[in-house]
């Protein structure tokens, strides 16, 4: 009696990944792009790789060669470094024809982050994080950006290479022209 529960538990364990799982792949379209390296000399200014995950939530991620930690490092806490994404929601993609812009940067030892609509209005505050110490990422939910079937992405990473000298800062755009393949929501 007692093995029979026990395998009922772990049947159930194992349907209830199985579902989770499924479950991830079908709630959010997720696309991962590789962003050249080098093109940006500056190795922490230098983006490698981006993500861009559209669910309930959005998820958009941006890993650089060599990470500043955003909590603690100056160029982050003390300097304009900072990573942008423009987000374009009806399709119609000029890349000047975004409706929404994120943003994340840090100071007083914290992130921070925001969402924007096109003409100035802040739509959310989003989440921003530095998972496993080597990414930049910022997540809200898609109502921030009005529930859109698709979205497309571009936008860059600004670090700043010294704080006393305005204007000396890095410059890595993703992807490098134009706007990213759309994302559908799933
Ligand atoms: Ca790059
Ligand atoms: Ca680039």
């Amino acid at each position: 009696m007692r093995h029979v529960r026990l395998r009922l538990v772990l049947f159930g364990m194992a349907s209830a990944l199985a579902i989770v799982s499924t479950a991830t792949a079908a709630d959010a379209e997720v696309i991962q792009v590789t962003d050249p390296r080098g093109d940006e000399p500056e190795a922490r200014g230098d983006i490698l790789r981006f993500r861009f995950q559209h669910g309930d939530w959005v998820v958009l991620t941006l890993r650089p060669r060599r990470p500043a930690n955003p909590f603690t490092s100056s160029a982050w806490q003390g300097g304009v470094t900072r990573v942008e994404w423009q987000i374009d929601t009806n399709g119609r993609g000029s890349v000047s024809g975004w409706e929404y812009w994120g943003y994340m940067d840090a100071a007083n030892g914290r992130l921070r982050a925001k969402v924007i609509r096109n003409g100035g209005v802040v739509t959310c505050t989003a989440r921003a994080s530095f998972p496993n110490a080597s990414a930049y990422q910022i997540r809200f939910r898609r109502s921030c950006i009005g529930n859109p079937a698709r979205i497309k992405i571009y936008g860059w990473l600004l670090y700043d290479t010294d704080l006393s000298n305005r204007g000396a800062e890095t410059f890595d755009r993703f992807p490098d022209r134009g706007w990213s393949s759309p994302v559908d929501y799933g």
